[in-house]
C-alpha cells in the first residue's frame, strides 16, 4: 500500500510538470487531488486496515496529499505570473509617447457678437424677449401696417409654408406685437434677438437665414433723440469711441418717420469699395419712431404713449469687427474659418 501511495504521487507529480494553462491544472487537480481520485480512495480504505498497519498509511497519505497541494499551488502561481508576463509583453506601453492634443470647442462668432449685444442693451436697462421664428402672416405683416397686396412686401421675399398664412419670419418685428399684448398698458424696454429666412438672392452681404436684433421701447415720453442716443451709445460700446455713424432716412410702414443707420465700411475706410458697393458706408439697421396703427393693433393708446423701435442685423456686426468680406462665411461651417475665433 505505502508502494502504491508513493507511486500516485510520483506519478501526479510528474503529470503537474507538463501542465502549461489554467485548465490543464484544473483538470489535474480534479484526476489526482478530486473525491473520485486514487489518492482520496485510500482514505476511505483505511478502516478496512489492521490496527497496526493504519496509522503508517494514513500518515503517508496524508503526506502525499500536502505535497500535491503545495504543487499544485506552486504550479498555479507559476503560471498565473506567466499570463502577467506574456500579456505585460505583447500590451506593452510606451509612457513616453506623447498625448493626443484635445480638441477644444469654441463658441461661434455670431453667438459671441450676439452675447455682445445682449450685454450691451442689458447694461441700458433692456430685456430679452423671445417671439417665434414660424409666425402667421397676421403678425409678420398685418399687424405691423402692412396689408395684403401692399408693395412694401416686396422688401420681405418669404418663404412660405404648405399651411396657408404660415410663414418663416422675414424678421424679428413680430415681436413687437408679441411683447406689447403681453405688457400693455406697461412701459416697456426689450430687445428680441433671434433667426429670421427671406426668399433671397444669396450675396457677400444677404443670406437666406441670418439674425436680427429687434429693439422696442414704449413709454410716455420717448422721442426720436432716445433712439439715436441709444443707437449711436449701443455702436460706440460695440465698436469703440471712434466709430462713425450716419442716420439716413428710410421708410418701414410699421415706424413714422424712419431711417436706417450705417457704419464706415471697414476696408475702404469710406473711400469706396466692393463690399459696401462704392458707397463707403455699411447698414447695419433699421429704426424709427412706432407707428401710431402698430400701437394700436399692440394694445396702446397712441395718443398717451410713443415708443421706438430698430432692427439689427449681427452678421453684419460680425463681419465689421472682424473684417469678414463675405456674409456666405458664417454658416458655411468651414472649419478653417471658425478656427480663427
Ligand atoms: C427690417 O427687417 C425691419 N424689420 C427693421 C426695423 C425694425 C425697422 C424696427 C424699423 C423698426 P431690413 O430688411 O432693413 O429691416 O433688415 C434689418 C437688418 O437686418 C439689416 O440692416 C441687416 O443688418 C439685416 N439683414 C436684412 N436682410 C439680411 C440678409 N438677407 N442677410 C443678412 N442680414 C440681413
Amino acid at each position: 500500500m505505502l508502494e502504491q501511495i508513493e507511486k500516485l504521487e510520483q506519478q501526479a507529480l510528474a503529470d503537474l510538470h507538463a501542465v502549461q494553462d489554467e485548465d490543464a491544472l484544473q483538470r489535474w487537480k480534479v484526476s489526482h487531488l478530486g473525491r473520485s481520485s486514487s489518492l482520496m480512495k485510500t482514505f476511505d480504505q483505511l478502516g478496512s486496515l489492521s490496527k497496526e498497519e493504519r496509522p503508517a498509511i494514513g500518515r503517508r497519505a496524508n503526506q502525499a496529499k500536502q505535497a500535491l497541494e503545495a504543487a499544485f499551488n506552486q504550479q498555479s502561481d507559476r503560471l498565473r505570473q506567466q499570463t502577467l508576463e506574456r500579456s505585460l509583453q505583447s500590451e506593452r506601453l510606451d509612457v513616453t509617447l506623447p498625448g493626443r492634443p484635445q480638441v477644444r470647442g469654441r463658441l461661434h462668432p455670431i453667438t459671441r457678437t450676439l452675447r455682445q449685444i445682449n450685454r450691451v442693451f442689458g447694461d441700458m436697462g433692456f430685456q430679452v424677449f423671445r417671439s417665434p421664428e414660424v409666425e402667421t402672416d397676421e403678425y409678420n405683416f398685418e399687424l405691423l401696417n402692412i396689408p395684403a397686396h401692399h408693395p412694401a412686401r416686396d422688401m420681405w421675399d418669404t418663404f412660405h409654408t404648405s399651411t396657408p398664412g404660415v410663414l418663416l419670419r422675414t424678421h424679428t418685428s413680430p415681436g413687437q406685437i408679441h411683447v406689447m399684448r403681453k405688457y400693455a398698458p406697461e412701459p416697456i424696454r426689450v430687445i428680441l434677438p433671434g433667426m429670421c429666412y427671406r426668399y433671397e438672392q444669396v450675396s457677400a452681404r444677404k443670406d437666406t437665414q441670418f439674425n436680427q436684433v429687434e429693439g422696442l421701447a414704449i413709454g410716455k415720453n420717448i422721442t426720436m433723440s432716445d433712439l439715436k442716443g441709444t443707437l449711436t451709445d449701443f455702436t460706440r460700446r460695440m465698436f469703440g469711441e471712434q466709430v462713425r455713424t450716419r442716420f439716413r432716412a428710410s421708410h418701414f410702414p410699421f415706424t413714422e418717420p424712419s431711417a436706417e443707420m450705417d457704419i464706415e465700411c471697414f476696408l475702404c475706410q469710406g473711400a469706396g469699395c466692393g463690399v459696401c458697393s462704392g458707397s463707403g458706408w455699411l447698414e447695419i439697421l433699421g429704426c424709427g419712431m412706432v407707428h401710431p396703427v402698430v400701437m394700436t393693433n399692440g394694445g396702446y393708446d397712441p395718443t398717451k404713449f410713443m415708443g421706438y423701435a430698430f432692427g439689427l442685423g449681427p452678421e453684419r456686426i460680425t463681419m465689421l469687427l472682424h473684417q469678414i468680406e463675405d456674409i456666405r462665411y458664417l454658416w458655411g461651417n468651414d472649419i478653417r474659418f471658425l478656427e480663427q475665433f
